[in-house]
């Protein structure tokens, strides 16, 4: 009996050294410890030894019992370690690896320009207003002083909602709100969205954007207008810009004009950026009309202003050289990825 005892135990020993998984160390286990294993079978033959020999033998067998156990366990454990140890190497992460460059979104050349003439006026100590682009007739029109048979009432230039609800053609309407809601002195920026019924093409589009400004306050002058826009215009085109005001009509002004830049491009030489004048027409102005100042409770005895409008778009294509507003508006990465 002996014999056999240490016959399995070699055996065992070697099983449990070759064996190369978990789940084989289990049918090990299995085969010589388990109900019906080997060990257990000499145990149960325990009754055949004599009386005397037992104790000596059954102690045998229990020692032989725990060192394979023992032997098991540790074999087991070493295999849980390398096991543990093959999957950290698989999940291993090189940190000296080149990093996958993220797609940065650009910002769009209209948003670029916005936020530049922003920066010029908010520097000047402008407001930065906003404002419904559903408006009354009231607000777009008539407290602008446009009369109604204007024809920029007419349904073929304006997008009306009903008989008195409209796309605001203009950003005009939240200065009158502004200075119905405000005493002066104002001083605001009032940039965004504007619509008009206008075909597609590489100049119009039926939704564009506007940047208007508006002062109200005592001795306001038209001096005050000409060198605030010409210090406007040497910011965003450059020192040396130069502005040139020419008479024009706007109902909501009086006087009203529009004011060129001296062209960035050639220096008021002409070229074919400028068409060869040396000037380019960027923004319409005037002082406000003595009835728009009325329109809203502003005395204009005691008080006087000057406003201007500027088309953002017209501002994106210049400065970043654009020849079609369409590209404005298609949202090609290929051409946003260049700003
Ligand atoms: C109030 C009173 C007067 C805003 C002004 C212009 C001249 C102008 C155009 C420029 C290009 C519109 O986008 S565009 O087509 N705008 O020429 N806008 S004066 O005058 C105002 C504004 C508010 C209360």
């Amino acid at each position: 009996m002996q014999e056999r005892l240490y016959e399995i135990r070699k055996r065992a020993k070697e099983m449990i050294s070759s064996g190369e998984s978990p789940e084989r160390l289990n049918e090990i286990k299995v085969a010589i410890l388990g109900k019906k294993g080997e060990l257990t079978t000499i145990m149960k033959s325990l009754k055949d030894v004599a009386p005397e020999d037992r104790p000596k033998v059954g102690q045998m067998i229990n020692e032989v019992r725990s060192e394979i156990e023992e032997q098991l366990d540790e074999a087991n454990a070493r295999m849980m370690a390398q096991l543990r140890e093959a999957k950290l190497k698989a999940e291993v992460i090189d940190v000296t690896l080149p990093a996958k460059k993220p797609a940065v979104g650009h910002r769009h050349p209209n948003t670029i320009a916005l936020e530049e003439v922003e920066r010029i006026f908010v520097g000047l100590g402008y407001e930065v207003t906003e404002g419904p682009e559903i408006e009354k007739d009231y607000y777009n029109f008539e407290a602008l002083n446009i009369p109604a048979d204007h024809p920029a009432k007419d349904e073929q230039d304006t997008f009306y909602i009903n008989g008195e609800m409209l796309l605001r053609t203009q950003t005009s309407s939240t200065q009158i709100h502004a200075m119905e809601e405000g005493r002066p002195p104002i001083r605001i920026l009032a940039p965004g969205r504007v619509f008009r019924a206008d075909e597609v093409d590489a100049t119009h589009s039926p939704s564009f954007h506007q940047i208007e400004g508006l002062v109200v306050d005592k001795d306001i002058t038209f001096a005050d207008l000409k060198g605030t826009l010409a210090e406007f215009a040497k910011e965003l085109f450059g020192e040396e810009t130069k502005v040139k005001f020419r008479p024009h009509h706007f109902p909501f002004t009086e006087p009203s004009a529009e004011m060129d830049v001296s062209c960035f491009k050639c220096g008021g030489k002409g070229c074919r950026f400028c068409k060869g004048s040396g000037w380019i027409e960027i923004l319409g102005c005037g002082m406000v009309h003595p009835r728009v100042l009325e329109k809203c409770n502003i005395d204009p005895k005691e008080y006087t202003g000057f406003a201007f409008g500027v088309g953002l778009e017209r501002i994106a294509l210049l400065k970043y050289e654009i020849d079609d507003m369409r590209l404005l508006y298609e949202n090609d990465a290929r051409f946003l990825n260049q700003f």
